[in-house]
């Protein structure tokens, strides 16, 4: 029985959650996330040599494509599409962009049926983006289906068994003369969405019914308002726990929330960061700083203090202090945490690096120290 192996995976008690329910939807992870931006040429550039992914694939008018042109990243298990439009009868992608700016569009999900995963979750209520179709070259084929989730944003699922390609039928391979060193970013750990007020327990809704995930955590106002900021937040999780949606949504506070923040600057709902795993945080962030990346900057003072919330941790306190990382504490071990400052004009799309060690929560205690630094790049924008 498939829903009994998928148990018996299950590393951070989840058991409990999921044991009377079926999964009826099996992911075996993220398979690509496709942001919709306004030069791909130029952003594929940026996450090579800023981030250290590396080609490999590409889609445009050499291959046949007329219509966009799609870049294809990867990083160890992380794929990355960078997509942006031609001119052509196709307005999804330039509404997209006029709307939102550079942003998430498809948060990928691989699948070993994707008939499936479209059927049970549009008859639970989805949104069809897409009914499944299958596409084929040399290298096989591969089955997609889609659902609309929170606001311009979807779900593609992937089913890839009998495909041996780069990626998706449709591209060829990228070979360039350029290839940075990776930067040891190796999956993605979670994606977060920002919905708007009063959403979050609609999109939490959505996720329990929809695609059969639990909530894992929630954090309310008081876990997580500042003097400014307030927002609350449910990770939703599927059944294997390889995939971890947290949701925010803003909430009052003193001033503006970062989450409104977001909003207002995106025009709706949307993807607020992706956090990539790394097993060397001090190596990721030291090589991302040095090719430009900007990491929120946490106070020295945060320093004083950790080493007594958190006890005897592996790295040495003053490289961390050194680069601003953060650390926290659970029952299962420790995590340290970072995050990038937006990576568009935009305030809007951010990424997090996260190395666990055991720990399987997000940095509740890093939380007043993260919005803090938040409320002064906020204050620092006149948007507070
Ligand atoms: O994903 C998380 O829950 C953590 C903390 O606006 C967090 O990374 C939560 C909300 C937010 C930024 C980070
Ligand atoms: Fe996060």
């Amino acid at each position: 029985m498939k829903s009994l192996k998928n148990k018996q995976n299950i590393d951070f008690g989840l058991t409990k959650i999921f044991e009377e329910a079926e999964d009826f939807l099996p992911l075996l992870g993220t398979d690509y996330v496709e942001m919709y931006v306004g030069n791909a040429k130029q952003a594929a550039h940026f996450y090579k040599t800023a981030l250290g992914f590396q080609s490999l694939a590409y889609a445009g008018l050499e291959t046949g494509l007329k219509d966009r042109t799609s870049y294809v990243l990867v990083q160890d298990k992380i794929r990355l599409v960078l997509t942006t439009p031609m001119p052509g009868k196709n307005r999804e992608i330039f509404e997209h962009l006029e709307k939102h700016g550079d942003g998430v569009k498809v948060i990928a999900l691989w699948v070993d049926d994707a008939v499936k995963a479209w059927e049970e979750t549009t008859k639970r209520g989805a949104k069809s983006y897409f009914s499944p179709k299958t596409e084929e070259d040399e290298n096989g084929k591969v089955v997609r289906s889609g659902i609309h989730t929170y606001g311009d944003t979807v779900h593609i699922f992937v089913e890839r068994k009998n495909f041996r390609g780069a990626f998706l039928p449709g591209f060829v391979e990228w070979k360039s003369d350029y290839n940075p060193s990776p930067c040891g970013l190796k999956y993605i750990d979670h994606m977060v969405g920002n919905v708007g007020w009063g959403e979050m327990n609609v999109w939490a809704t959505f996720y329990n019914e929809v695609m059969g995930f639990a909530n894992l955590i929630t954090f309310d106002d008081k876990d997580i308002s500042t003097d400014y900021t307030a927002l609350m937040s449910k990770v939703m999780t599927n059944g294997n726990g390889r995939i971890k949606f947290p949701i925010n949504e803003p909430a009052a506070g003193k001033k503006k929330s970062q989450i409104e923040e977001y909003i207002d600057f995106y025009q709706g709902p949307g993807c607020q960061h992706i956090a990539v795993a790394t097993d060397d945080i001090v190596f990721t962030v030291s090589e991302m700083k040095k090719r430009g990346v900007e990491f929120l900057y946490v106070p020295g003072t945060y320093y004083d203090t950790v080493g007594e919330r958190v006890g005897e941790i592996d790295e040495k306190l003053t490289l961390l202090k050194e680069h601003g990382i953060m650390v926290d504490r659970d029952d299962e071990g420790y995590l340290l945490q970072i995050f990038t400052k937006p990576l568009t004009d935009r305030p809007t799309l951010f990424f997090e690096i996260i190395q666990r060690k055991g720990a399987q929560s997000f940095g509740k205690g890093n939380f007043k120290a993260l919005f803090e630094s938040i409320e002064a790049e906020q204050a620092r924008r006149g948007t507070l």
